[in-house]
């Protein structure tokens, strides 16, 4: 079982939460530049996967011990699935709520409907493997809560399936890390991976 990986984020919130998630189950995780492989290339992949491996690749270059990548975003119904892989370029840092509350004006309930997804890439000796979660919910009508990060304080996460039945009407940037990671995209993915390294399942 792996003990100890690099992941490939220039991302600080991206990081602490998975350390939250993996820190319990035994694994120690370094941050690239940490490993001292600082690098931010070009997320040029049109999917989650691609731009996942994209970035491990690059540190994974550089430092010879396991890599795991996060690439994530959130998916929107009503815009077609934006901003999806990009995610984090679709408004200036710290922005992103407030474009996406103004885009979603007048849009009723019903159609509110959005999924953040997550894939993790782990690179090592043995090849490269994929590992995904998606979080449920619906866009809110105003920013709500200071925990979390990005589209977190607008973002309602609701049970798999059901655009009815949400979690109350917190947003995940109400909730606690422990709530949040155990429902979030980012800690099913990261489920996935750990049953893959623990032998109860196989990669995508
Ligand atoms: P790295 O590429 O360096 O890992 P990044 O922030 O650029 O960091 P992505 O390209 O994967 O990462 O973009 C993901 C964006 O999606 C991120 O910047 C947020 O805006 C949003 N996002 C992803 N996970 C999120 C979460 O758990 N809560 C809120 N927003 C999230």
């Amino acid at each position: 079982m792996i003990s100890k990986l690099v992941m490939a984020t220039n991302n600080e919130n991206k990081l602490r939460e998975v350390r939250e998630i993996l820190k319990p189950l035994g694994i120690e995780v370094i941050s690239q530049r940490e490993a001292g492989a600082d690098c931010e290339p070009e997320e040029n992949g049109t999917t989650f996967a691609e731009n996942a491996e994209i970035k491990a690749r690059a540190v994974w270059e550089t430092v010879n011990v396991p890599v795991i990548a996060d690439d994530s975003g959130l998916c929107v119904d009503a815009l077609d699935g934006r901003p999806g892989v990009f995610s984090a370029r679709y408004a200036p840092k710290g922005e992103e709520c407030e474009k996406l509350l103004e885009e979603m004006s007048g849009v009723p309930d019903s159609e509110r409907t959005a999924f953040f997804e997550c894939c993790i890439v782990l690179i090592d000796g043995g090849g490269v493997r994929f590992f995904s979660g998606s979080c449920y919910g619906k866009i809110g009508y105003q920013k709500k809560g200071a925990n979390g990060f990005g589209y977190d304080p607008v973002f309602v996460p609701c049970e798999e399936g059901s655009s009815g039945m949400c979690f109350g009407d917190r947003t995940l940037a109400e909730m606690s890390s422990e709530e949040k990671n155990r429902i979030s995209h980012r800690g099913r993915a990261l489920k996935n991976f750990y049953k893959y390294l623990s032998g109860e399942r196989s990669a995508e």
